[in-house]
Order: structure tokens, then C-alpha cells, then sequence
């Protein structure tokens, strides 16, 4: 069994499949508090998948993950990836082929999708074509899924969608896989709100790619959060991309915009920090601990949280790319014609600098980097 799979808390939800003989019965799982507080966000976020978990606290569970195809016959699995954009992602393609690796028992038709939404359906579409066995999909965009999902359901191909949720009814997919990227949103503004203990805000967003559902979350708890605070203002937010280049091409617009007058960077993943932290560096900005300009990040990557140690990210919200173990589970449930869970959350929790407590996050310290894999 894989041991980074095994520190993953799960909240796996009560969401019975539409689809007859599908979904679970079991009673959610979580392990901590933090976990249960993640499914009762979600339950509020209406275009998130998990939208249908109920918040119910129960018997501790860790990802039983990773186990092998104890079937017998090879299974035939297709992953759309969204791209290569960021660590985060590549940690998480990484994750998928260790796991369903031929060694493991299975064939994987990998897709890296480029951030290109129609060469993501027509990678659904190959995969349906072949007659692959379960078909994984990482949405790039939460809209326009409906189409290509009922033609997999047609075909007769059970679909996980997994890291990033869609707006398609759930009777066209068979089972979700993710984190609740709107609770993430939560965290970070509710440390903020802690940080600065009434002091004035004003922020600057760096948002991760359009149409994302990683994007919606982050933004949409975020600015729940912000919409209770009179004395934040949210100055400009544009979309980085997800990538590090990206993060720098706006912060240096933010910058010639905005000078003098912004005290929160707020960037929705680890490269666009680094982007961030580029363009404010050259431009003789200070940030981090030490100085002007506090920085938020997503992610809580390897070298995400290297910066949150040395200082430089004030927090670093946690997203988990390691997922493939509990997609695992769900097949190998699935073909053995067992009960699985129709939606599982994977848990995250956030990282703030050394001389930095929180109610929400947890300080880091260098052991917590060196467990850090990815
Ligand atoms: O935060 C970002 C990646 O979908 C949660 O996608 C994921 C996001 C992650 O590119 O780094």
C-alpha cells in the first residue's frame, strides 16, 4: 500500500448514485473536524460536485489505496489530464501512472490535454472508441460535458471525474474524486481575517485558469469570506492560468496598475506565486513575513511550502494531487460489482510561516517539508 495514500483523510459521502446497483451504503467516513467542516462547505457550494454529500462525522478511515487489479485481467483505463501547467498537476499525473502502472495490472491511456477543452473531448472520445474499460476524467472547464458523458454511458464505459468537479447532473458520471477548492477559498480569507485582526486589506487576485471549477471554488469561498469585511477591498483579479508565467504577466500589470496601494497578493496556486513573487522582486516590492505585502498561495506543493518556511508565502492553502489510490479503489470496486462511493473528498489542510500561529493552518516546520513529497 502506497504511504502517502494512507496519510490522506478521506470524507467519503452518503450520495446514492441515480444509476440502479451504483454508489454506497455505507455511513460517511472522516477523521477529524477539519474534514467534516470541508463536506458541510461543500454541501453549500451548488456547483460543486459534492453539492450532494451530506455532513455527517463517523468511523475514522484512511485511503485504502493503491492496491493492485486483483481481478485478474488487465484493466484498460483512460485519464484526460488537464495539462502540465503547474507541479500540482504534474505530482498528479505522476501519482496516476505509479498507480496504474502495468506492474499494478492495469493499461493507461494517458492524455495530457494541453489546456485545450476540445482536444479533452476528443480524448474521451479516443478513449470511448477503444472500448477502454473506466474512463477518468481531470475536467478542464466545468461546462460542456454533458454531450460526450452520455455518449460514454451509451457505450457502456463508467466515468470518474476526478481533481475538478463539472455542471453535469451526476447520473451521467458514475463517481467524483477531488477537494473542495471553495473551502480552500474559506480558509485562506478566514486566515486572513486572523492575520490582520481588522487591520485594512487591499487585495490583488491572481486567479487560476477560466471556467475551472478550482478557479470558481477558490474564488467563490474567498469572496464569501471578503463580502463580510468592510474594510477589505478587493482591488483587480485576473486569471495567471495556473502556470508561473502567468503569475508573473499579471502581477507586472498588477504592479504598473497598482502600485503603492496593494498590501495582499492573493495567487490560486503555488507556480503563480512564484510568477507573483518574480515581478514583485524585480519591481524592489517587498513580501512575505518580513515584509509589505502579504502573500497567499494554493497548493502547498514541495516548493510552495519551502517559501511558506523561508517566509516568503505568508500561507499556503493545501490542494492534495495525490488521488489516484482512492480512483483505484472506486474501479477496482466497480469491477468486482461492489458498493463504492459515489463522491470522496480528499482533505486538505493549510501551512503558515514560522512566527505565525493560526486557528486555521498549521505552522511549518522543516519536518513537515521533508515529508513532503511532491
Ligand atoms: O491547484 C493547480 C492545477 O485542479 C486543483 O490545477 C487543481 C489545480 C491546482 O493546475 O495547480
Amino acid at each position: 500500500m502506497n504511504k502517502k495514500l494512507l496519510s490522506l483523510v478521506l470524507v467519503a459521502a452518503l450520495a446514492m448514485s441515480l444509476l440502479a446497483g451504483c454508489g454506497s451504503k455505507e455511513e460517511p467516513k472522516t477523521t477529524t473536524a477539519a474534514a467534516a467542516d470541508t463536506t458541510a462547505a461543500a454541501a453549500d457550494n451548488e456547483t460543486e460536485a459534492p453539492a450532494d454529500t451530506t455532513a455527517a462525522a463517523g468511523d475514522e478511515t484512511t485511503a485504502a489505496a493503491a492496491g493492485g487489479n486483483t481481478t485478474g485481467e488487465t484493466i484498460r483505463v483512460g485519464y484526460a489530464q488537464v495539462g502540465h501547467e503547474s507541479d500540482w498537476r504534474t505530482a498528479n499525473t505522476k501519482n496516476y501512472q505509479d498507480v496504474f502502472s502495468a506492474d499494478n495490472g492495469y493499461e493507461l491511456s494517458f492524455v495530457d490535454c494541453d489546456n485545450d477543452n476540445a482536444a479533452q473531448l476528443e480524448a474521451v472520445r479516443g478513449f470511448i472508441q477503444q472500448e477502454l474499460d473506466y474512463i477518468v476524467i481531470a475536467p478542464i472547464e466545468t461546462a460542456g460535458w454533458d454531450t460526450v458523458l452520455q455518449e460514454a454511458q451509451d457505450a457502456g464505459i463508467p466515468v470518474i471525474i476526478a481533481d475538478r468537479e463539472i455542471d453535469a447532473p451526476d447520473t451521467l458520471y458514475d463517481a467524483w474524486v477531488g477537494t473542495n477548492t471553495k473551502n480552500e477559498g474559506i480558509t485562506a480569507a478566514n486566515w486572513l481575517a486572523e492575520y490582520l485582526d481588522g487591520k485594512e486589506a487591499n487585495i490583488l487576485v491572481i486567479e487560476g485558469s477560466v471556467g475551472a471549477s478550482a478557479t470558481l471554488g477558490r474564488t467563490e469561498g474567498f469572496n464569501e469570506v471578503a463580502a463580510e469585511h468592510s474594510e477589505w477591498k478587493i482591488l483587480d483579479s485576473q486569471s495567471g492560468d495556473f502556470t508561473q508565467a502567468g503569475g508573473q504577466e499579471v502581477m507586472e500589470s498588477f504592479i504598473k496598475s497598482y502600485e503603492g496601494q496593494f498590501n495582499v497578493v492573493v495567487c490560486q496556486n503555488d507556480n503563480e506565486a512564484y510568477g507573483a513573487m518574480d515581478a514583485m522582486k524585480a519591481a524592489n516590492i517587498t513580501y512575505g513575513v518580513d515584509g509589505d505585502v502579504i502573500i497567499i498561495s494554493f497548493d502547498a506543493t514541495h516548493d510552495g511550502l519551502q517559501y511558506t518556511l523561508d517566509g516568503a508565502i505568508n500561507c499556503n492553502v493545501e490542494c492534495n494531487p495525490i488521488q489516484a489510490g482512492v480512483v483505484e479503489e472506486v474501479i477496482q470496486a466497480m469491477a468486482a460489482g461492489s458498493d463504492y462511493e459515489k463522491t470522496t473528498l480528499v482533505n486538505d489542510e493549510a501551512f503558515v510561516a514560522p512566527g505565525i500561529t493560526s486557528e486555521y493552518a498549521t505552522t511549518m516546520t522543516e519536518d513537515i517539508l521533508a515529508g513532503r513529497a511532491y
